[in-house]
């Protein structure tokens, strides 16, 4: 009787459910909705042997975890070679042509959301991940499990994996970031973050409260009976088994067919109330998809037409010159009237340096046209000419520093206005303390700008060395840090004292040296002493620094204030290590670049070894490159590299040349 029972609950909830998150056609009211959910929730707390997998009690999420398990996909997941242009994309039919003559193609929007892979055992939902790298992901089933549009159990009870794209509605993503304004939350910049966000909590309580859907793209059909032959009847079969598919699929007859379903969406796609940047064309017979097959990255059988990055027209209503940077740089940032730009609200926009406002000859209260490529920060790419703009007073850079009253400089060769004042201002300090605690430098954990501020606001540190002149009691008198943090900050900063000597100089902010140079500078004159010493031209003779970074760095050294600092932090024990680099005859001067994702070590590490070995490594690949290391999907560097015809590795032969020396 309560088995008989329990089933018509789970059965008409997850009915309801379907029709409602799926098939978005509501049948029961919430009233009606929430008197079963309780009644079920009552009678399973009474019976829990008669929990099952499929109960919708069982979406409310539950778990905390500490982190997310990394596992391996079965399949892999491949990326998707993409266009923006006409051309390309009839030229990519064309080679599908050579290999198959004339066929079906199904167009489906992009969407913007985040891919993952759900498996199904005999039917039932065991295990969700994210695409990861395509090859390792995460296991994030417990956050899967509470998004509705995600059967828990489907209408076959087939082993089965599918892939798709979890994303948050625009609308819910509107609601959420005004939520957490009000409660002093994060705010999320896109609806991509949102879900991306909300997905990755540890607390899967967390993303049960968040509107998350899905749209699944991809059965894989491998063992499945009877299973169908083309791409749009899989789609189909998804939908059967309780799938939410996208509605706006189209199989068309040929690439004309394509760029007309492009060119329909590429207006209509606003008024859906979710973010898509693209149209993917696939092969519609598995037969032709097999017999293109792959690249090492992406299937040659799809593609995707991306859409351009939009581009809008609003006013600006200030530039702000109050962001003094850890080498004085000021940068002038644009304020804006909010707009909607790409899914998100935009207010305030990148303006690069003075020279860029002048050359662009923006005003303050111009309408200017901003833009955003995908994940990068929105850019003012010129005003628009209006009857205002005349009337507009032409744009003066500041002359002063905002926070020390310094009088700016342009150094030679510069386009940026520089504080000289280094320590003496206040927020050129600050930044320059925050830079020195960061992991790219001295890397001293628990100590972030707020830590900083106090510390700085109460004359404990103004400069570097300060910070090893202070006890553990000296940091318990700051807001908020208790005996055990305190002792966490002073333990940390004791721990920096003997940090290599190429992250010593990193900390220093030097203009013009950053990672790399403090690397080659290290390598070079392996003490602080030896580099101290260098004359201007000594400098400029190294390869990778030039006559303009030689100054600057010859500048910092002369500096009486920047001497005082160095000393101090001598006496106070802080004296940079460095280790001789193991010379590799193979490996020695030579350049390196690493593309794609290896399987056994992280690029850092993979740098780092290359460094420890003499070598170099660089993000370009140029014709001084000797060896590009190809992992899993590698990119353009792969295609650069073979048209110089650069020496390429495979993960394996990378190994085996570092393992050998
Ligand atoms: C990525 C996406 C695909 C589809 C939709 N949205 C995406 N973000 C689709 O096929 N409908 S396919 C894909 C991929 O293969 N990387």
């Amino acid at each position: 009787m309560v088995i008989e029972r329990l089933q018509y609950l789970r059965d008409t909830i997850n009915r309801a459910n379907y029709l409602y998150y799926v098939e978005d056609n509501p049948t029961l009211s919430d009233y009606e909705y929430d008197e079963l959910f309780r009644e079920l929730k009552r009678l399973e707390a009474e019976n829990p042997l008669f929990i099952t997998p499929d109960s919708p009690t069982q979406r409310v999420g539950s778990k905390v975890q500490s982190s997310f398990e990394e596992v391996k996909h079965k399949y892999r997941l491949y990326s998707l070679d993409n266009t923006n242009n006409e051309d390309e994309l009839r030229h990519w039919y064309k080679n599908v042509q050579k290999e198959c003559g004339d066929v079906d193609l199904v167009c489906e929007l992009k969407i913007d959301g985040l891919a993952i892979a759900l498996t199904y055992e005999k039917g039932y939902f065991v295990k969700g991940v994210t695409r990861g790298n395509g090859i390792y992901g995460e296991n994030i089933t417990e956050n899967l499990k509470t998004v509705k549009a995600i059967p828990l159990k489907i209408f076959k009870d087939y082993d089965l994996e599918v892939r798709g794209e979890i994303y948050m509605p625009k609308t819910s993503f509107e609601k959420l970031n005004a939520e957490n304004l009000k409660n002093g939350e994060k705010i999320f910049a896109n609806p991509r973050n949102a879900a991306s966000g909300s997905i990755r909590q540890l607390d899967s309580t967390i993303t049960a409260k968040r509107d998350l859907s899905i749209f699944v793209y991809t059965p894989i059909l491998e063992g499945i009976e009877n299973a169908p032959k083309t791409h749009y009847e899989s789609l189909m079969m998804l939908k059967d088994l309780g799938f939410k598919i996208n509605p706006n699929i189209k199989r068309v007859h040929n690439i004309q067919g394509a760029i007309d379903y492009i060119e329909e969406w590429a207006e209509k796609r606003f008024d859906l109330d979710y973010a898509t940047d693209g149209i993917v064309i696939k092969v519609d017979k598995f037969a032709y998809q097999n017999e293109l097959g792959f690249t090492s990255r992406a299937p040659k059988w799809a593609t995707a037409f991306k859409f351009p990055p939009e581009e809008v027209n609003t006013k600006l209503l200030d530039i702000e010159t109050n962001n003094v940077g850890k080498t004085g740089a000021i940068t002038p940032v644009a304020v804006l009237e909010p707009v909607l730009l790409a899914g998100s609200t935009v207010s305030r926009a990148s303006l690069h340096n003075f020279d860029e406002i002048k050359r662009l000859d923006v005003r303050i209260g111009d309408t200017v046209l901003i833009k955003k490529a995908a994940e990068i920060i929105p850019k003012v790419i010129k005003h628009v000419d209006t009857d205002e703009h005349d009337k507009l007073p032409v744009y003066e850079a500041p002359k002063y520093c905002p926070s020390c009253g310094a009088k700016l400089v342009v150094p030679d060769g510069e386009v940026n206005l520089y504080c000289p004042n280094t320590f003496n201002c206040p927020a050129q300090a600050k930044s320059r303390l925050e830079y020195w605690v960061s992991k790219e430098a001295m890397d001293i954990d628990f100590v972030g700008p707020n830590i900083i501020n106090q510390l700085y606001e109460n004359n404990m540190v103004k400069t570097p060395d300060d910070f090893y002149k202070l006890t553990q009691q000296d940091f318990m008198q700051l807001d908020l840090v208790k005996e055990k943090s305190a002792y966490n900050i002073y333990t940390s900063i004791q721990k920096s004292k003997t940090r290599p000597l190429a992250k010593f100089i990193t900390a220093l902010s030097i203009r013009h040296v950053g990672k790399e140079t403090a690397d080659i500078l290290a390598n070079r004159f392996q003490s602080l002493e030896n580099l101290m010493n260098a004359t201007e031209e000594n400098l400029a003779e190294i390869e990778g620094i030039g006559e303009i970074i030689a100054k600057s760095i010859k500048d910092f050294f002369t500096q009486e204030n920047n001497l005082e600092i160095l000393k101090n932090l001598n006496r106070l024990g802080v004296l940079p290590t460095y280790k001789m680099v193991v010379q590799s005859t193979v490996l020695n001067s030579k350049t390196f670049v690493l593309t794609g994702t290896l399987s056994t070590m992280g690029r850092s590490e993979a740098s780092e070894k290359i460094k420890q070995l003499g070598g170099k490594t660089s993000s370009s690949v140029t014709k001084k490159t000797d060896y590009v290391v190809a992992g899993e999907a590698p990119g353009s560097k792969l295609t650069k590299a073979q048209e110089l015809g650069i020496t390429i590795l495979s993960e394996k032969e990378f190994l085996e040349m570092i393992q050998n020396t």
